[in-house]
């Protein structure tokens, strides 16, 4: 898969894709990443990309026409390349996305800086636009590697397993569990049994209930979009027993 990436900070992306899985990723030739420089793209002497909102205000907004210059340099009139603007304004980001872009042999990506771009980009030049979440970054720099990074991992042969994608706690739409490794006794914390019993249908079961258990503490919105099985509701149905203390003993 192929990311054009536009940005004013290239020299932000080295760090992260010189390290680890998007490291291995490129250069296996899974993953190819080419950063471009906006300023670039600038026609100007003086290779200006932002400028003074119309109608006042603070801050700065991006000029429409290094970014439309550069879009047109690397795609052309290429319309199958879907062009997604990160903002704080797109869509929610989510495994389902990540999913969704993996789909496609090339991605391009538009971070933005300042208080935000022409609004005549959204309009004429992206086809999709993605927020990371809500709360707010100095620029769509660190977004677009998030983007990369999870889109990235979805790729045929860039995870040595391909079961662990899909044992991933948000492709199942459940948390994970804990996880625990050597030594079993650790200042006398001790893993639970049923990990070392070699009883394998046990473990799944076990790991199934705690997965469940952590969901129903920890994000039970989760729970609600989800198919689960006869005996994942009979266990959810016994934590609500046990937490509305229809169970207690009475003394009276
Ligand atoms: C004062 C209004 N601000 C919007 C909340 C302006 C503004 C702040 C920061 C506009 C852009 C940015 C930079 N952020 C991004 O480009 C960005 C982002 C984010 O801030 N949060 C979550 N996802 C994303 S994707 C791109």
């Amino acid at each position: 898969m192929h990311f054009d990436i536009l940005t004013l900070f290239p020299s932000m992306f080295q760090g992260p894709l010189e390290e680890s899985i998007l490291k291995r990723a490129q250069e296996s030739g899974r993953l190819s990443i080419t950063l471009h420089n906006i300023r670039d793209y600038a026609s100007d002497k003086h290779h200006i990309t932002d400028d003074a909102p119309y109608g006042g205000g603070g801050g700065m907004v991006m000029k429409p026409e290094p970014i439309f210059a550069a879009v047109e340099a690397i795609v052309g009139q290429d319309t199958s390349v879907p062009r997604i603007l990160v903002s704080p304004q797109g869509r929610l980001f989510s495994q389902a996305i990540a999913s969704e872009l993996a789909h496609f042999p090339s991605l391009l990506l538009i971070c933005g800086r300042y208080e935000g771009v022409d609004e005549r980009v959204r309009q004429h030049l992206v086809t999709d636009e993605i927020s990371i979440g809500d709360y707010v970054l100095t620029g769509g720099e660190l977004a677009a590697m998030v983007v990369l990074d999870a889109v990235t991992r979805l790729l045929p042969g860039v995870l040595g397993d391909p079961g662990a994608v899909l044992h991933d706690s948000h492709a199942q739409g459940l948390l994970e569990g804990p996880h625990y490794t050597r030594p079993a006794d650790f200042r006398g914390w001790r893993v639970p049994e049923v990990l070392l019993s070699g009883d394998h249908a046990a473990i799944a079961r076990w790991r199934r209930e705690q997965a469940l258990r952590r969901t129903r503490e920890r994000r039970p919105d989760l729970l609600d979009g989800l198919q689960l099985s006869l005996q994942d509701r009979d266990f959810l149905a016994q934590l609500e027993m046990e937490s509305s203390g229809m169970d207690d003993e009475r003394g009276d």
